[in-house]
């Protein structure tokens, strides 16, 4: 594992663009790696593949320069370590709904005496440098995702957790918590009121602000809010997008407004 350059950027008050990976093809991760995204994540929730397939998602990434990240499929010990020891240098954690979630997520991704990830680093550690342990606990990156009333309400106190790099917004989940529609290129109102909430809310407990986005229009919006960390939609719902528009083109109609938020 090199030094992570997201926490550089972060550091020098840029706002990092991430990609969002949910087709199994390593072609697709290389290239998204090299379409000037400063990250991308290879979503296990949501994406079409699981942990086998991911640690080659993650090697893809690997080989342009965005830095590999890896949504987990659920706060699972084993599964992060594996994310991990993969190669990837941060965790998107979903459903993180409180303070002692959010602590056990942290000590998932940190060794003991802070942590609890087990010790085998595989590709993350290739070059056997003396001092991985350290270097992994400094560079790897905790992201908790917010989309849930709970996690809403216990907002403050998941922020302050000890080790947390930011707080993650899932505005798709959030609006089915909140009785809206997911899912829409357009925020509805509620979640619109929690993205505000949730970027002063970290800023104020000294933490990042990250989102899922719809696209690059909605993910620009969100930076003029002051958020660190934004996601202009995922790969499919940028290709579908792109898809309809020349269909569109082709057939000498205008394209659709984008309805599509993706996930
Ligand atoms: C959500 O919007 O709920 C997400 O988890 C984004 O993928
Ligand atoms: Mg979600």
């Amino acid at each position: 594992m090199l030094a992570n350059r997201l926490k550089d950027l972060f550091a020098a008050g840029r706002t990092v663009v991430n990609g969002w990976l949910s087709a199994a093809s390593p072609y697709l991760a290389e290239v998204l790696s090299h379409a000037g995204y400063d990250s991308v994540t290879v979503d296990l929730q949501h994406g079409m593949f699981g942990p086998d397939q991911a640690v080659h998602l993650i090697q893809a990434v690997s080989a342009g320069p965005a830095v590999p990240l890896a949504r987990t499929s659920s706060r699972d010990a084993a599964l992060i370590g594996k994310l991990l020891d993969a190669g990837a240098y941060g965790i998107i954690c979903p459903a993180v709904d409180d303070a002692a979630q959010a602590a056990e997520f942290v000590a998932m991704c940190r060794y003991p005496p802070t942590g609890i990830r087990s010790y085998g680093p595989a590709r993350a550690d290739l070059r056997r440098l003396p001092g991985y342990v350290a270097h992994a606990d400094a560079h790897v990156m905790t992201w908790a995702m917010i989309e849930s009333r709970a996690a809403l309400e216990n907002l403050e106190e998941i922020a302050a957790t000890p080790g947390l790099d930011g707080v993650f917004v899932g505005p798709n989940d959030l609006a089915l918590a909140l009785g809206a529609e997911p899912g829409r290129a357009v925020p509805p109102p509620e979640v619109a009121g929690a993205l505000r909430r949730v970027v002063s809310a970290a800023h104020a407990a000294g933490v990042l602000a990250g989102a899922f986005c719809a696209d690059g229009a909605a993910a620009r919006r969100l930076a003029g809010q002051g958020y660190d960390f934004v996601t202009p939609g995922n790969d499919m719902a940028i290709l579908r997008r792109a898809a309809a528009e020349g269909v569109a083109l082709a057939r000498g109609g205008a394209p659709d407004a984008p309805a599509d938020g993706g996930y």
